[in-house]
């Protein structure tokens, strides 16, 4: 697939997906969900490569959903054109992946970068779910995955009162993962997704959807899920290779069987 509205490329084993409307603040139209999740889809399929970044530019990463297009569209086509289911996509891709954030992150792009397993920010990103504004809420996971991230009050502030934080804000509540200069945000990105994607691929599987289910499952569902996902990675050569190369003091060489 040729893309129009991202660019990607691979770096050692890292994919790097880049949102690439510079024009319209790189607002989440239904082409650039389309490419997204292909080139998302390609990654993971991908064995060469371990981990995925999503970045925008230094002034955005994107300022939501596209609003032009939204604007002329009826509830029946909001359904029957999956715009927003297009979004779950994101949630069946196996390998972890890392949002690399600078200035704007609102609405949809908000919520896309929360769809991500971890979040960078450059000193400049600023998060917000500004849909009150428009007459409308929060449609793919702003009202549940922000609650989760910053809790309740926050949330509540930030989705019925267009709070945005700044990226001090999110990482004081636990939004993001790292805060750095602008001129380092990508790179900073880029080196936590390299160091991820050596890692041995069965257990890091298993470890991302083993995190989710925390969200998903109660507490005795969750520890039996880890578990089972525990007890499997015995089944593969990855963890004989990992341990006995602990025992024999060299590092080890992962090759995802
Ligand atoms: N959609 C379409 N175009 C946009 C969007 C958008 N979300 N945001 C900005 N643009 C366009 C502007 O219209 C403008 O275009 P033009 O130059 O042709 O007039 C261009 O981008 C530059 O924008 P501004 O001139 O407004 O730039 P500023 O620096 O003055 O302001 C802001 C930047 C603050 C980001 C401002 O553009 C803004 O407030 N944007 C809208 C933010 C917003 O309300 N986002 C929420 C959208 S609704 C949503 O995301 C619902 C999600 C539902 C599910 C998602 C599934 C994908």
């Amino acid at each position: 697939m040729t893309y129009k509205t991202i660019l990607s490329e691979k770096k050692d084993r890292v994919g790097l997906i880049t949102l690439n409307r510079p024009d319209a603040m790189n607002a989440l139209n239904g082409a650039l969900l389309i490419e997204l999740i292909d080139a998302l889809s390609t990654f993971d399929a991908d064995e060469e490569i371990g981990a995925i970044v999503i970045a925008g530019s230094e002034r955005v990463f994107a300022a939501g959903a596209d609003i032009s297009e939204m604007s002329k569209m009826s509830a029946v086509e909001m359904l029957t054109s999956s715009f927003v289911e297009m979004f779950d996509g994101i949630r069946d891709i196996k390998k972890p992946i890392i949002a690399a954030v600078s200035g704007y992150a609102l609405g949809g792009g908000c919520e896309l970068a929360m769809s991500c397993d971890m979040i960078v920010a450059s000193e400049k990103a600023k998060f917000g779910q500004p849909e009150i504004n428009l007459g409308v809420i929060p449609g793919a996971g702003g009202t549940q995955r922000l609650t989760r991230a910053v809790g309740k009050a926050i949330a509540m502030e930030m989705v019925l009162n267009n709070r945005t934080l700044s990226a001090k804000e999110a990482l004081e509540f636990g939004l993001v993962n790292y805060v750095v200069p602008v001129d380092e945000y990508l790179e900073k990105a880029l080196k936590l997704a390299k160091r991820i994607s050596v890692r041995a691929p069965l257990a890091l599987r298993q470890a991302k959807d083993s995190v989710n289910k925390a969200y998903e499952l109660s507490l005795t569902e969750a520890l039996e899920f880890e578990r089972r996902a525990f007890y499997f990675l015995f089944t593969t050569e990855d963890q004989k290779e990992g341990m006995t190369a602990f025992v024999e003091k060299r590092s080890a060489e992962w090759q995802g069987k």
